[in-house]
């Protein structure tokens, strides 16, 4: 009966054993615990300049920062926002920040001056660290925004711009000055931006517990689920603001004694020529870098043979893709991760990554991780579903978020009383434990792994005069996985082209937001509370006309 199903729900674990987890210290002692095994072994090296650095010397800057951070005034419980590209400054802004009980807010440098604001505005973030690169956009933000200099402190990692200082006056700062201070497990370190199930972009709260447990659920213990040794060296190529990175590249090798190799951005001859001169041993990638290494005709002309591993995430990932990248790096075992920035982020791992490794099979985006439970259950009525049934993913553990900054409704409907985080991805646990997602009944719209919130983009198309109402929803596309489209009810007697809102909508946000399409429509379908009908769009959509 269903009441004998509620008692006693279906949960999965890892086929890996439980492990001790020192989750009681902060993030930064348990990244560097290890450290005296490979205190002068290569931690972080740089693609652009080649410059290597060490984890002691790693180490000893990160300390640096955290009194500079410090001598400007960012006290424990203070945020701060990274807005940089992947470089050494970011690791030691993160975890110089972590070292005096701060809080890092990360964020992608390209975004527009509203989408960056907004994130600074909400995480009540008291000094920016970014390029000189993107302080012109910053200053020149106009009235309604924070005045450089009078409201906030910029700090940048070049030349820095009149009214802003250099990341010297942190990285040169004394480190005997680091004020003594005692952290707690369940304070925050890292406050990511997630749309999560539905709405608009909010604070994940993120603590030293949550995040040392996700990273010990990959790295630690007698069979790793993740096994990177101080051989490897780990490419860092997705950007270290999103989570996945942050997280399974640069923490997990910190953890272990890997060396990170930081690419600023993606430009596929570099990073076959990096891949090739460092030795490149694990390569965390996103399905489009997939579709890039297995497609492009410059790749035979690389040695790739270092790589043993290929880390897909991040987005679904197709069977054929994965094969022909397969048939490139026959050498690598080739799995996924399946994370969500609320997840802390890691729900299941690839089990071909462990030490001793089990078999895995195409398409699975690994096993539940240890220390944690798993659970699918029926979206209508909650209820637990058995293996092989496809149902909404739901995970519980310490390494979850705290909730969302300042938003306990949006926390109570991901995060339920018992403690379990409803994903809003539908998949099922096949009976050699493996997971398959299979669909999302959330809003989310992910082009090339970046979110897109539809309902971010929602409330800038009805702030146009021309439009009544609109929906945004995604649409499948080769190279990018998805792309948002937009259905646009024009307001009566305007005349509006689909160039017109393409341009409105482009100018105001980042580059992966753009609408790729507008079908101009009578009404938005919608449900007697006023929800909109995302499926019967998307349904529209895989037909031959959408309007
Ligand atoms: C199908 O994408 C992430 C985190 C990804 C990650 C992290 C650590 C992957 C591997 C890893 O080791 O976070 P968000 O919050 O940006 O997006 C979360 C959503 C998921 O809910 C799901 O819908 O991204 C989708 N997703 C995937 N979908 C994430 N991974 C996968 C996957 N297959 N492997």
């Amino acid at each position: 009966s269903p009441a004998d199903q509620s008692s006693s729900p279906t949960i999965f674990r890892s086929k890996l054993p439980d492990i001790p987890i020192s989750n009681h210290i902060p993030l930064h002692t348990y990244c560097f615990e290890n450290i005296s095994e490979f205190a002068d072994r290569p931690c972080l090296i740089s693609g652009s300049t080649g410059k290597i650095l060490s984890f002691s010397e790693t180490q000893l800057i990160c300390k640096k920062v955290a009194a500079g951070l410090s001598n400007l005034g960012i006290k424990q419980g203070d945020v701060i926002m990274v807005l940089l590209q992947n470089s050494p400054e970011f690791v030691f802004s993160f975890l110089g920040a972590s070292m005096i009980g701060a809080i890092t807010t990360t964020a992608n440098p390209f975004y527009t001056v509203p989408e960056i604001f907004k994130q600074y505005k909400t995480s009540q973030a008291k000094l920016i660290i970014t390029q000189a690169q993107y302080v012109e956009k910053l200053r020149d933000a106009g009235d309604n925004y924070p005045k450089l200099g009078q409201d906030y402190t910029l700090i940048t990692t070049d030349d820095p711009p009149e009214n802003c200082l250099h990341f010297s006056v942190l990285s040169e700062a004394n480190e005997s000055e680091i004020p003594s201070i005692s952290i707690d497990p369940d304070d925050p370190v890292a406050l990511p931006f997630s749309s999560g199930t539905t709405g608009l972009p909010k604070g994940v709260i993120l603590t030293h517990k949550s995040l040392i447990t996700s990273v010990a659920q990959q790295v630690d213990g007698e069979n790793p689920n993740l096994h990177l040794t101080k051989e490897d060296v780990v490419l860092c190529v997705l950007p270290l603001f999103h989570i996945y990175s942050l997280n399974s590249v640069l923490l997990c090798s910190l953890r272990t004694g890997s060396a990170v190799l930081l690419m600023q951005k993606f430009e596929i001859g570099t990073l076959l020529e990096l891949i090739q001169r460092h030795r490149v041993s694990v390569a965390a990638v996103v399905p489009p870098l997939v579709l890039a290494l297995a497609k492009n005709p410059m790749v035979e002309k690389f040695d790739l043979s270092s790589i043993r591993i290929v880390l897909s995430g991040a987005a679904p990932l197709g069977k054929e893709l994965e094969e022909a990248l397969r048939s490139r790096v026959p050498q690598a075992i080739f799995g996924q991760g399946y994370g969500m920035t609320e997840a802390g982020p890691v729900l299941s791992m690839c089990l071909g990554f462990a030490k001793q490794p089990f078999p895995t099979k195409s398409g699975s985006c690994g096993t539940v991780v240890r220390n944690a439970e798993l659970k699918v259950i029926d979206p209508d009525t909650g209820s637990s579903l058995g293996r092989n049934k496809p149902g909404e993913i739901c995970i519980r553990g310490a390494q979850i978020m705290k909730g969302y900054l300042n938003d306990p409704e949006a926390t109570a409907i991901t995060v339920d009383v018992e403690g379990w985080l409803h994903t809003g991805d539908i998949g099922y646990v096949d009976d050699d434990d493996e997971v398959f997602i299979v669909d999302r009944v959330k809003e989310i719209i992910k082009f090339k792994g970046f979110q897109v919130p539809p309902a971010e983009l929602e409330a800038l198309l009805v702030s146009h005069p021309s439009i009544a109402d609109a929906a945004v929803v995604p649409q499948k596309d080769e190279v990018a996985g998805e792309v948002p489209v937009a259905f646009v009810v024009r307001s009566n007697g305007f005349e509006l082209t689909e160039e017109a809102v393409k341009e409105f909508i482009a100018k105001q946000v980042v580059f992966y937001k753009k609408l790729h399409k507008v079908y101009f429509v009578h009404a938005i379908p919608k449900s007697p509370s006023g929800k909109i009908l995302r499926k019967d769009l998307r349904a529209k959509l895989a037909a031959a006309s959408p309007t």
